[in-house]
């Protein structure tokens, strides 16, 4: 068994690598970070005793995402799971103040990359059968916040292209989730904010956020499903969260 995860150097696509991995998984890791990605393979190596094969791309990239592709040797072709995970929001301000660049970095991560990848590594599932495609979508791709203008728009494209792709791969096995998840704890925020620790705690002062760990439970429920069955959409939010804008804090 083979699972490609995006976005593997931290947050959640680092705790489904290393879950999937205890599941008995061989991992396809991609991220930006070179020496994060060569740390958490080796360390996956040595705990799960599985093999790692390192992708290190920046999937806003076309040629490089087609040119890791075409370098995975035949063995590694027969990708069971893809977890389209790579994302990110950049700034939280009005349309009317938005930055041009932090727009064009979520469009072109959230939405281009996912279509990238997704449309490289569909064709070797189809032509097995079987596989399947985990989205990570987000509640802010159910609802929409100030100053989430942008971030929330693709994630609503991420949505779409979820039930988008269900239809397309109907007919060929291949099985297709979203995971839309609301507040977790990991680098989201600060890199949101740009570096700023203060401002990102602040996101989840108040009460208990969801972890890593809780989408890794999903993806472990997702993957251990009978063949016959495919959950389509999964929303996941902390106890606190009722939907993108409110969250009860004390
Ligand atoms: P993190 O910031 O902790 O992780 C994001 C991951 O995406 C990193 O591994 C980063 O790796 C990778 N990444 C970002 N840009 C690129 C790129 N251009 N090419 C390749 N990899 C990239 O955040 P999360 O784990 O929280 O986020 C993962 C996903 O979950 C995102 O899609 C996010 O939108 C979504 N999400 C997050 C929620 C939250 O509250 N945390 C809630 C709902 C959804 P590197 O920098 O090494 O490239
Ligand atoms: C990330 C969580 O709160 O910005 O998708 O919707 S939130």
């Amino acid at each position: 068994m083979i699972a490609y995860i995006t976005g593997a150097t931290s947050g959640f696509g680092r705790a489904c690598a290393k879950r999937l991995a205890k599941l008995g998984y061989d991992v396809i890791l991609n991220g930006r970070r070179k020496e994060l990605l060569a740390s958490l393979g080796q360390e996956i190596e040595d705990k799960y005793g599985v093999h790692v094969w390192l992708a290190n791309y920046d999937v806003r990239e076309l040629d490089a995402v087609k040119q890791s592709v075409a370098d995975l040797p035949a063995s590694w072709q027969a990708i069971d799971v893809l977890i389209n995970n790579a994302g990110l929001a950049v700034g939280l301000t009005n349309i009317q103040d938005g930055d041009f660049d932090d727009w064009n970095r979520m469009i072109d991560t959230n939405i281009k990359g996912l279509l990238y990848v997704t449309r490289l590594i569909s064709p070797l599932m189809i032509a097995r059968g079987k596989g399947h495609i985990i989205n990570i979508g987000s509640v802010a791709g159910k609802d929409v916040y100030g100053g989430g203008n942008v971030y929330c728009a693709t994630k609503h494209a991420v949505d779409a292209l979820n039930k988008a792709m269900r239809i397309d791969m109907l007919a060929y096995g291949v099985k297709v989730s979203q995971i839309a998840p609301g507040a977790a704890e990991t680098e989201f925020s600060i890199v949101r904010f740009k570096g700023n620790k203060e401002a990102a705690d602040k996101v989840y002062e108040g009460y208990k956020p969801l972890t890593e760990e809780d989408i890794a439970d999903a993806v472990e429920y997702l993957v251990k499903l009978p063949p016959h069955v495919c959950v389509n959409d999964l929303i996941i939010t902390s106890l606190n969260q009722a939907n993108a804008s409110i969250i009860h804090k004390k």
